[in-house]
């Protein structure tokens, strides 16, 4: 039996959770365990996706006595076109994301706040493209790139330029389905068209168009997000951190960054790191600065400069529970508005700095690439000056902290396994070692857990469980957004974690020197996730749908998170979830996407399997990687 007691237990971390809330309740603060236990009962109709309001005539809620709503559309009509929409949301959050990233490459100078850090790869994606490199100015190429890059929201013919990445087969299937992603801002808009009322309300016809704008999402927004973000701050390699709550340090100036977009927490990290800065905060009292982060930002900057990761999705409010948060600076997507009220309980400094995240009681600095330098000073100043309004009877820092590698972008990955076999297929190496491995059952597959944290799951628990499971199962685990968070909190990212796993994994670590459980980013990174099994898939010789891998969300929660799961199962990944999508109440919907001969299987030869029991869920991920091994007569 493995021992797993060494690690950061969920009871540890909720007894950390404990006393936060104790301080928070001294000063009247709401919480979110609070607020989860004010909505419950969640409504029905909601969760089971059978309330239409799409049209005014309704709202529509179909119930045995009123199977139609008034326009006639069925319940199967109506859990589809709810589909439809919560696809195109995260679609369009996440490539909108990607879309501000290809405005900040615009804006690269030499010497400029941005900056092209890894030109070689600049000019292997414009390759890729059909650019021409020779002779040109690099700042010159990373604008006519970025230029191409913005093209691809909105061109009027064509598809995605990524969609190439994929083995030709996937590519196939794409193009028999009629879902290779077009423009990406058409995709989302065709959703809102076709869900609109009097249009689609065929089933199969919106599932199949979910497809198409999580694929626009994970091979057009999000991989350029991931791509040109490399490009202007550096592709990451592997580097050690820390996690969890005590990476708070109650004698530095405390500056949380929280959000996604890396734009901003990179200058934040600069300035923080700026001799003048750390002088003021000296004067001020403080031993220096302390940046840490939350979320996918924490993600973003872990990767780069091994920033610690003070919490995930559902330890944003603790880092102001500490008490000694002196800001909490954010940019887009899953921040709570509660950190507004929240943080006038404490001395914190809320502050929003993008025009699409505005949010009651917080300081709004704008923040554009031009003035990013100056924007930035501002707010660490703006944070080392509040350091003096602290109140020492309510700083109450949790001493839970572990140690983390992180950094697994898929160059790092080739890197280090090519560090050990020298099997080179490109310039960084090659992935056919891992391929060795799980053929000969030293490692039986692997799982890319992903998503976030959600009231519905015992926070964390999911995620750290099932890993384990897998784990001590010689799965191998890449992790991104909340997950890589719920992981490295845990201490599964150390490389001694690797004693707790199976034999043949854990010959694998101690060889190649790495976590069992890698690091490849934020929620954008998944499309690294979609590239690294494109490779492994091409260097195998076989198609990714019978790779011994799949996906998995066991705590999501956001819309972002379908889109996701669309474009995982769109590419051949079967995709475990742990909590419901809203379509239980369409017999028709759930087997469209869910049916192991439904239209994902048919057409993309992957599936989403539901499972709200967590062992059950990690039994079934386990079977299914078996069974794809079977296939394969491994
Ligand atoms: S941050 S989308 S809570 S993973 Fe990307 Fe975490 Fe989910 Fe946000």
């Amino acid at each position: 039996m493995n021992n797993w007691d060494e690690l950061i237990t969920i009871e540890q971390m909720e007894e950390a959770t404990r006393t936060l809330l104790e301080n928070g309740e001294k000063v009247g603060a709401d919480s979110w365990q609070q607020r989860a236990k004010n909505q419950t009962p969640h409504c029905g109709f909601g969760e089971s996706g059978t309330c239409c309001r799409i049209c005014t005539m309704g709202p529509c809620r179909i119930t045995p006595k009123a199977p139609r709503g008034i326009c006639g559309c069925d319940v199967h009509g109506i859990v589809a076109r709810n589909y439809l929409r919560f696809t195109a949301g995260g679609s369009a959050t996440h490539s909108d994301h990607g879309r501000e990233i290809c405005h900040t490459l615009h804006e690269t100078r030499e010497g400029g706040n941005y900056q092209v850090k890894d030109p070689e790869k600049l000019k292997r994606i414009a390759k890729e493209w059909g650019v021409e490199t020779e002779g040109k100015d690099i700042y010159d190429l990373a604008h006519e790139m970025a230029e191409l890059a913005l093209l691809e929201y909105g061109k009027p013919f064509g598809t995605q330029k990524f969609i190439k990445r994929a083995p030709e087969h996937t590519q196939e299937l794409w193009a028999k389905a009629d879902i290779e992603p077009r423009a990406i801002d058409r995709e989302v808009s065709q959703s809102l068209h076709m869900t609109h009322m009097g249009c689609s309300s065929l089933p199969e016809a919106l599932i199949r168009h979910s497809l198409r704008s999580g694929l626009s999402d994970g091979w057009g927004g999000s991989m350029m997000g991931t791509e040109f973000s490399d490009v202007m701050f550096g592709t990451p390699k592997p580097m050690d951190t820390e996690a969890n709550i005590g990476v708070m340090d109650k004698d530095m100036v405390n500056i949380i960054v929280h959000g996604h977009d890396p734009s901003l927490s990179e200058m934040i990290v600069f300035y923080a790191n700026d001799p003048e800065m750390i002088a003021l905060a000296k004067e001020q009292g403080a031993k220096g600065i302390n940046i840490a982060g939350v979320c996918c930002t924490a993600n973003e900057v872990t990767m780069r400069h091994g920033i610690p990761m003070a919490g995930n999705f559902l330890s944003q409010e603790n880092v102001v529970l500490t008490g000694a948060c002196e800001a909490i600076v954010v940019d887009v997507q899953c921040i709570f508005p509660a950190l507004g009220p929240l943080s006038k309980c404490f001395h914190t400094k809320f502050i929003t700095t993008s025009p699409i995240a505005q949010i009651p009681e917080a300081e709004f600095i704008r923040f554009n690439a031009e003035t990013a330098g100056e924007n930035a000073k501002a707010i660490v100043k703006m944070a080392i000056m509040n350091f003096k309004n602290r109140k020492p009877e309510l700083v109450n820092i949790p001493q839970l902290k572990t140690k983390a590698r992180v950094g697994y972008s898929v160059e790092a990955i080739k890197k280090e396994l090519d560090g050990v076999c020298n099997s080179h297929v490109d310039e960084f190496g090659s992935l056919k070692p891992l391929v060795d491995v799980v053929k000969s059952g030293v490692l039986r597959g692997a799982v890319a857990m992903v998503g976030c944290n959600n009231p519905k799951v015992r926070p964390d628990t999911a995620h750290i469980e099932l890993m384990k499971k897998l784990l001590a199962n010689d799965i191998i685990v890449v992790v991104t957004g909340c997950s890589a968070q719920a992981a490295a909190k845990a201490g599964l990212m150390d490389p001694d974690a690797a004693k707790y796993c199976g034999e043949g994994l854990k010959r694998v670590c101690k060889l190649v020197g790495i976590p069992p459980v890698l690091h490849m980013g934020s929620c954008v990174d998944i499309s690294r996730m979609m590239i690294l099994a494109s490779d492994v898939a091409k260097d195998w010789g076989i198609n990714i749908s019978q790779i011994p891998l799949c996906g998995c969300a066991p705590e999501w929660m956001s819309e972002k998170a379908v889109s996701i799961g669309n474009y995982v199962v769109a590419t051949g990944i079967d995709t475990y979830l742990g909590v419901d999508p809203y379509t239980k109440g369409s017999s028709e919907v759930t087997e469209l996407l869910q049916g192991e001969n439904g239209l994902c299987q048919q057409l993309v030869e992957a599936h989403f399997i539901v499972d709200t029991d967590l062992e059950s869920l990690g039994d079934k991920m386990i079977a299914g990687i078996e069974a794809k091994r079977a296939a394969l007569g491994i």
